[in-house]
């Protein structure tokens, strides 16, 4: 084991780095982390139980929930819940958010918003999937938390992270002083880091978007489009179109090999599809953490007013100067 870190670990030497070290936050992460290894473990069981398939239920997003949807939501919330650092979680699972009402969370200092398994259509064909999660300190100060303290913008996040089920499993965080990524060591069952520092290229040649919608999409999302489909030398184009569909994975890789992802309003969805508490917010930050850059094609995601839990945004993230000539593609034409 020498030379090897545990995300334990590591959580213990950085504690000192949180503003209000009193080794709450610490204890929240740690219990994320374990409800991930839980998740973890039955999504790789998937493909071998009678898990797959669509539940009856419909989330709030009117979307069918699968089975490992409902089962990742209900880990998350109950590791939050026995974990006692945190007195609400916001879901996308669930219409409104969840207010812990036990002994031991009744003060708790913390907020988790939380999307249990993102690209969950991923899960039938064997693609990985992700967790995405973001932590808040709560504002008020006396009685029972409430929705105004789930509200928060961007900006406040204490910390955030995903989990990418992949063909390794990884958990990648922030708590605002840079971004570490651990994998999952499945013979001693750790998180161990192997991405100390993570930094995103500042260029890339990745554009990673939904195409089939392109017809759809803002004007200067179809020229920028275009603009990465030229040929030219000098800037290394055309570049490559990756696009997952889970916004997790598509996510990691533009980190590590630079890129850009969009998910843009369009015709049919016009403030976009992604959620902008659990969803967009945790990944910009992460992004931000990271050197990248993350804008709805116009604003910084971060400093978005929040109205309500289930809001959603467009998300141009990714490698700064890709973002950037979008954005200039955006005000020209959009
Ligand atoms: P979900 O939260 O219902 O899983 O939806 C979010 C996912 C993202 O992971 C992904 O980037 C996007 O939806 C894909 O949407 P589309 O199929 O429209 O391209
Ligand atoms: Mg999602």
């Amino acid at each position: 084991m020498s030379g090897v870190k545990t995300l334990g670990q590591f959580i213990i030497e950085k504690q000192a780095d949180f503003p209000y070290a009193k080794g709450e936050l610490s204890r929240l992460l740690r219990d994320l982390a374990i409800a991930a290894k839980i998740v973890n473990r039955e999504v790789n069981k998937a493909g071998l139980m009678d898990i797959i398939g669509d539940t009856e239920d419909i989330n709030v997003q009117g979307e069918t929930q699968k089975k490992l949807d409902v089962y990742a939501n209900e880990q998350f919330i109950s590791a939050l819940k026995s974990g006692g650092e945190c007195c609400i979680v916001v879901s996308e699972e669930n219409d409104d958010y969840i207010y812990i009402d036990s002994e031991i969370s009744r003060n708790a200092k913390y907020i988790v918003a939380i999307d249990p398994l993102d690209g969950s259509s991923n899960i039938d064909v064997n693609v990985a999937v992700g967790t995405v999660f973001s932590i808040y300190r709560r504002k008020s100060t006396e009685g029972k938390a409430t929705l105004r303290d789930a509200l928060q913008k961007g900006t406040e996040q204490v910390a955030a992270g995903y989990i990418v089920y992949g063909a390794s499993t990884m958990l990648v965080y922030t708590t605002g002083v840079g971004v570490n990524g651990f994998t999952l060591d499945p013979s001693i069952g750790e998180f161990c880091l192997s991405h100390p520092q993570m930094k995103i290229p500042k260029d890339g040649k990745i554009y990673s978007i939904n195409e089939g919608n392109y017809k759809r999409f803002p004007e200067g999302v179809k020229k920028y489009i275009k603009y990465c489909q030229v040929e030219d030398d000098a800037t290394n184009r055309p570049y490559t179109s990756r696009y997952i569909g889970s916004m997790v994975a598509d996510l990691h890789r533009n980190i590590i090999k630079g890129g850009i992802f969009i998910y843009p309003t369009t015709a049919g969805s016009p403030r976009g599809k992604l959620r902008l508490v659990y969803e967009c917010n945790p990944i910009a930050f992460i992004i931000e953490q990271a050197g990248g850059r993350a804008t709805n094609g116009f604003s910084r995601i971060l400093d978005t007013e929040v109205d309500s839990l289930h809001q959603r945004s467009a998300i141009f993230v990714g490698s700064e100067n890709m973002v950037l000539l979008a954005e200039k593609f955006m005000s020209e034409y959009s």
